[in-house]
């Protein structure tokens, strides 16, 4: 019989090797069986692969901000015909020629069935979504794609035993949330379309895990911040387009406050979790949906952090009063301490190495060698 002191240390030596094997697993370069816990009244049908294979991957609104970086991440792991990327729009010859790309409109249940099928697909990432700015001045096209495309690819995921990655973001906080930092799980009441129908997906994601075992798993995305890929009709997307500016004529008008906070990443980090959230074992996640955070900053302060390498960088502003709106109602930091304790989150970039990354892509060195 153990004392109770050698209990205890069973207990911590038990929690420590479990904590380490989940941060262990995050390298091997295959995923780990995917839990089956469908119940036996479901009623969709279960069909499994081969653990040895690498997954089958589908990447839905793959001509977004993040879908392309995406497909190369996983291309490089996983090999270049295990990851089909797909859009409703054309894709540019150099995407179509870097991997398989399929037409996929997520309001087409059955189309997105047959893709799943004929492609044998394990993996899906669900990037078809209409972003805070563009859904507000399109409320019904956003709720169609964001709800109505969302109900579609739960349906064939659960269907077809698929694990699925959903992002969320910042948005589905709201004015009531905790906002420095916000917790995991706290009062989530957004007042955007956007934001109410990513708690939206975040309920329906973890209802579709407890109710039929999908293997559903979600990030709380901050801004993200991409060189070579735009945002589309975000609230975020100044902290982009700030760097085109500046590399381009060393001016930017802002349409946020210089004093708005909002928490942000660099793409890379942001895709590197998004590989990471779906390869742990499902034994290490205590939750279905994470926080993920990198760096917090406002205009003002992205400026004087530019002004480092672009010393006459200027800025002025002309505020949007919706896009004010939204990001005062959005947290000014996350508390993603779930994610570093259950599967060893850790950003790469904070900000001065994002602007120097950035400013590099852009090929500012331009105008910062005229600078100087
Ligand atoms: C937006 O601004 O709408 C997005 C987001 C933070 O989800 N970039």
């Amino acid at each position: 019989m153990l004392a109770p002191g050698m209990l205890k240390q069973v207990v911590s030596v038990t929690a420590q090797s479990k904590a380490s094997s989940c941060f262990k697993l995050l390298s091997l370069p295959l995923l780990s069986p995917s839990p089956c816990r469908i119940p036996a009244d479901a009623s969709f049908h279960s069909t499994s692969f081969s653990e040895a294979e690498p997954p089958r991957v589908l990447i839905t609104g793959g001509l977004g901000q993040l879908g392309i970086g995406l497909a190369n991440l996983l291309r490089k792991r996983f090999g270049k015909d295990n990851v089909i990327l797909s859009d409703i729009k054309k894709p540019s010859d150099h995407v179509f020629h870097s991997g398989p790309f399929v037409y996929a409109d997520v309001l087409d249940y059955k189309s997105l069935r047959e893709l799943v099928v004929n492609h044998r697909i394990s993996w899906l990432f669900h990037y078809g979504a209409l972003l805070s700015a563009v859904g507000e001045a399109n409320v019904s096209l956003a709720r169609d794609v964001n709800i109505t495309g969302l109900h579609n690819i739960l349906d064939v995921a659960a269907e077809h035993n698929v694990r699925l990655f959903v992002p969320s973001t910042i948005g589905a906080f709201g004015p009531t949330s905790p906002r420095n930092p916000a917790p995991d799980l706290c009062i989530q009441r957004p007042r955007t379309i956007y934001g109410v129908s990513k708690v939206h997906a975040e309920l329906m994601g973890e209802y579709y895990y407890y109710r039929y075992g999908l293997d559903f798993r979600c990030l709380r995305y901050p801004g993200i911040i991409s060189a070579d890929s735009q945002p589309g009709g975000g609230t975020t997307d100044y902290a982009v387009e700030i760097f085109h500016a500046a590399a381009k004529n060393g001016t930017f008008e802002c349409n946020l406050k210089a004093s708005t906070r909002l928490p942000m990443m660099y793409i890379s980090d942001c895709l590197r979790a998004t590989l990471e959230v779906m390869e742990v074992p499902a034994e290490c996640l205590s939750m279905r949906t994470y926080n993920i955070s990198a760096m917090s900053f406002t205009p003002e302060e992205l400026a004087q952090a530019l002004r480092k390498h672009v010393p006459d960088f200027q800025i002025t502003y002309r505020v949007d009063p919706l896009r004010q709106a939204i990001a005062e109602s959005w947290p000014m930091n996350l508390d993603d301490s779930n994610a570093r304790k259950d599967w060893g989150w850790k950003q790469d970039f904070d900000l001065p190495e994002l602007v120097a990354t950035m400013l590099n892509f852009h090929g500012a060195s331009t105008r910062i060698a005229q600078a100087n």
